[in-house]
């Protein structure tokens, strides 16, 4: 498999050119699963399974969970202040950073899955009270000046989700770990 394959298993997020009622009642439903499937997924591999890199030069799956966890804390506060403020400016973060410290790199993923179980849960019922006009709230990176709608921005995690589970199912696939 080529390294392109590799990294992004599921390919990059398209957002529709309208996006629907059906496409953000589906990304809610990702964003609702995930936390299970990935628990699923990550149950029985050991600690040397989970100190393998998904790629070569790339994060271990230890690293891939805690970054789920990461990112999605970071997600879930921009939500919330898209919510509560007037397109704030939120605050980046260096992931490729967080990635490599110390609780990322060597931390048991327990910690990471209990979070993950405790931010879908409540995003999940944010998400699904939003109205249109929420839906149509924003918050703008300040790197890019990039606004970001809310209605994209739950596609994205939706697609976050998959590309991460997909890193970890294509390994064990191609290792031949059940
Ligand atoms: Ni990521």
């Amino acid at each position: 498999m080529n390294l392109d394959k590799l990294k992004y298993p599921i390919g990059c997020f398209i957002k529709p050119d309208k996006i629907t009622n059906e496409n953000i009642s589906i990304w809610i439903e990702v964003i609702a699963a995930f936390p299970e499937a990935l628990t699923s997924q990550v149950a029985n591999l050991t600690d040397v399974q989970l100190d393998t890199p998904y790629r070569p030069d790339g994060w271990t799956i230890r690293q891939v969970i805690h970054h789920c966890a990461d990112s999605h804390m970071n997600s879930f506060t921009r939500f919330k202040l898209a919510l509560t403020e007037d397109k704030p400016f939120i605050k980046p973060y260096h992931e490729e950073r967080w990635a490599e410290l110390i609780d990322s790199k060597t931390f048991p993923i327990e910690s990471s899955l209990q979070m993950l179980k405790g931010i879908h849960s409540r995003w999940t019922a944010l998400l699904m009270a939003l109205s249109k006009s929420d839906l149509n709230k924003s918050f703008v990176h300040p790197e890019h000046g990039q606004t970001f709608f809310l209605d994209e921005n739950i596609g994205i995690y939706a697609w976050h989700c998959n590309h991460h589970l997909a890193h970890i199912t294509t390994l064990k696939e191609t290792k031949g770990w059940s």
